[in-house]
């Protein structure tokens, strides 16, 4: 099913996430919904914390063309080796809707994690899957991207963040 996606602020988003010790068929699930969510935003990665599971699990799906998926469910990733060469992508993010800014980050990413059949797994990711990858392994340690921008920037996009939250709040009653 397609959960809801929280909006920064919200202290969910800056916690540092638990890791997973079992993977279950509620963990299975709750990776199936995010996978769901992530396609309906439409968005390219999601990571458990944004549906407010303070959880070490990611989604991605970077696809290469529309009509070939690769939907990627990831337990425990870890960031492993970072090349010393960077890129920058303006980013975007689903909890902070609208607001997109130039972040730099190494443009090759060695990244290990168990998959949905309790399998290790090890890849190198590069290009917008390595820019994904870190952005959502980011959300996992409390991390955001406006978190790289300086202070001004970064506060002004709460402001606003805080602004559509009222705003979302008065619609709602
Ligand atoms: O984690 C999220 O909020 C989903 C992010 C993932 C992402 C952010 C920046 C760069 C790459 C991935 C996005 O909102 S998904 C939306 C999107 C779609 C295409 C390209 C970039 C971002
Ligand atoms: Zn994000």
């Amino acid at each position: 099913m397609i959960r809801p996606i929280l909006i920064h602020p919200d202290p969910r988003l800056k916690k540092q996430c638990d890791p997973i010790r079992e993977i279950t068929a509620d963990l299975r699930r709750l990776a199936s919904d995010m996978l769901e969510t992530m396609y309906d935003a439409p968005g390219i990665g999601l990571a458990a914390p944004q549906v407010g599971i303070t959880k070490r699990l990611i989604v991605m799906d970077c696809m290469k063309s529309p009509d070939a998926p690769r939907p990627l469910i990831l337990f425990n990733p870890q960031v492993t080796w970072t090349s010393d060469t960077l890129s920058t992508y303006e980013e975007g993010c689903l909890s902070i809707p609208e607001q997109y800014a130039d972040v730099q980050r190494p443009d090759r990413a060695t990244v290990t994690w168990t998959d949905e059949t309790g399998t290790a797994q090890e890849e190198t990711f590069e290009g917008l899957w390595a820019t994904c990858v870190q952005h959502e392994i980011d959300h996992l340690n409390g991390k955001l991207f406006i978190d790289y921008l300086g202070l001004m920037r970064r506060q002004m996009i709460t402001r606003k963040m805080e602004k559509l939250k009222r705003e979302i709040a008065r619609e709602g009653r």
